[in-house]
């Protein structure tokens, strides 16, 4: 199958930050779309994100040369020729950038025209995109993470942990589940209402009131929790991920929003301790620094197996880095964001080696996102069991839980839905 022709534009993110969207016509005339997500806690290792750095638009975020390097240099390159697969289109594209990281081209320019063939292809072959994705087992619907409380990088509050989620993992299915977690979203609204706080909301749709404490976010999750009518740690359960990247300052932690303290990766360790022991916390993700790997070790052995641990900017969804991670026995679970290494394939290759060493794959968005629902049909393709892409609104994360309502549907009574089983290592 050839392609007919791909074509660039620069369109919005959810936060007014240009984004590549890419077009892609094959030449039976399957014609798919597929917008870049673009991420603000970044890891160091991710594949190069290509802005124009011209002051004058934008701020100098602007993308113009990443699409231009579409509608140019791939263009030319891939018009008319025939690609196979998803590997033989992608690693083309690997090869015609021809850096480690995708500097060259821009990892937003090569991930677009990667999602939009993996579309056009799905299309061609009558297949659904999670089909294509992960072949014909694909059928676990996942609990949607959900980020109720948004701090550090995502809102302009004094939370210094990034992200305070909600894991509705008792239910029958994907549809009760979301269910559930919206109704724990509105009753928190109502909670953080009640105490005279702030119910705007920070980038990914959670809420960004000013606390006292990070604590606080996770007792007013409980409030909530209850109020909707569900039990903490039996029906509903709380995933974390503080992005301490952010915090990590000359080897050592600093809570950047709320006391400037300073503290040490082993009480870091300490603090995560105490709470999986107060709290119902089944998965814990960038608990330490991408480059505080000895403290990841540590945190590995103390609480590796109770608990889910996920590394994100860490592992970056480069399988070279996972597998020096297995090697050193860091996390137990790996994020998974196309746009952190830049092509659909590569990112398939990660997951593949995750699962080879029993590592769970935990799917994710980006806090720049666009209405495009990639993820969802991912998530299911590789039987992920959960994923995570927002809170209870907001269009551009809402449509990727309504995308998972879809595929349950057409799944039928093929569909099974993951519950707490998702969560490597936690027992009920
Ligand atoms: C994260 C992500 C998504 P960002 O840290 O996991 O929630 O944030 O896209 O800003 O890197
Ligand atoms: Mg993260």
């Amino acid at each position: 199958m050839k392609i007919q022709n791909v074509k660039a534009i620069e369109i919005l993110d959810s936060r007014g930050n240009p984004t590549v969207e890419v077009n892609l016509k094959l030449e039976d005339g399957s014609v798919a779309r597929a917008m870049v997500p673009s991420g603000a806690s970044t890891g160091e290792k991710e594949a190069a994100e290509l802005r124009d750095n011209d002051k004058n638009r934008y701020g100098g975020k602007g993308v113009l040369k990443a699409v231009d390097n579409v509608n140019s240099i791939i263009s030319k390159a891939v018009q008319n020729v025939c690609f196979n697969d998803q590997r033989s289109l992608d690693y083309f594209l690997i090869d015609l950038d021809g850096t480690s990281n995708k500097t060259k081209l821009g990892a937003n320019a090569i991930l677009g025209v990667s999602m939009a063939f993996a579309r056009a292809k799905a299309m061609s072959s009558g297949i659904p995109l999670y089909q294509y994705l992960g072949g014909s087992n694909a059928h676990v619907m996942p609990v949607p993470c959900m980020n109720v409380i948004n701090g550090g990088k995502h809102a302009d509050n004094t939370v210094d942990f990034q992200e305070f989620m909600i894991a509705p993992h008792h239910a029958t299915s994907f549809t009760e589940a979301i269910r559930i977690g919206t109704e724990v979203f509105h009753a928190l609204k109502l909670v953080i209402k009640s105490k005279g706080l702030s119910t705007g909301i920070g980038d990914e749709g959670g809420f960004a009131p000013d606390l006292k404490s990070n604590e606080q976010a996770i007792e007013m999750i409980l409030e909530g929790i209850t109020k909707a009518g569900y039990k903490p740690g039996v029906d509903v359960s709380i995933c974390l991920d503080p992005a301490s990247s952010e915090m990590w300052d000359n080897g050592k932690y600093k809570f950047f929003k709320s006391s400037q303290k300073l503290v040490s990766s082993d009480d870091m360790i300490k603090l995560y301790e105490n709470w999986t022991n107060q709290y119902p916390i089944v998965s814990l993700e960038d608990g330490l620094a991408e480059n505080d790997w000895e403290g990841w070790k540590n945190l590995t052995n103390a609480l590796g197996n109770k608990l889910e641990l996920v590394g994100d900017d860490i592992f970056c969804t480069n399988k070279s880095i996972l597998l020096d991670g297995i090697n050193k026995g860091v996390a137990n679970s790996i994020l998974i964001k196309l746009n952190q290494i830049g092509t659909v394939s590569e990112t398939l290759e990660t997951i593949d080696l995750a699962y080879k060493n029993s590592y769970n794959c935990f799917v994710s968005h980006r806090s720049g996102e666009t209405i495009d629902s990639f993820i969802a049909d991912l998530t299911v393709g590789i039987n992920a069991g959960h994923l995570k892409t927002g809170s209870g609104c907001r269009g551009e994360r809402i449509e990727k839980f309504n995308q998972l309502i879809r595929i349950e549907n057409e799944l039928g009574k093929s569909a099974v839905f993951a519950g707490l089983k998702a969560f490597k290592n936690v027992k009920a």
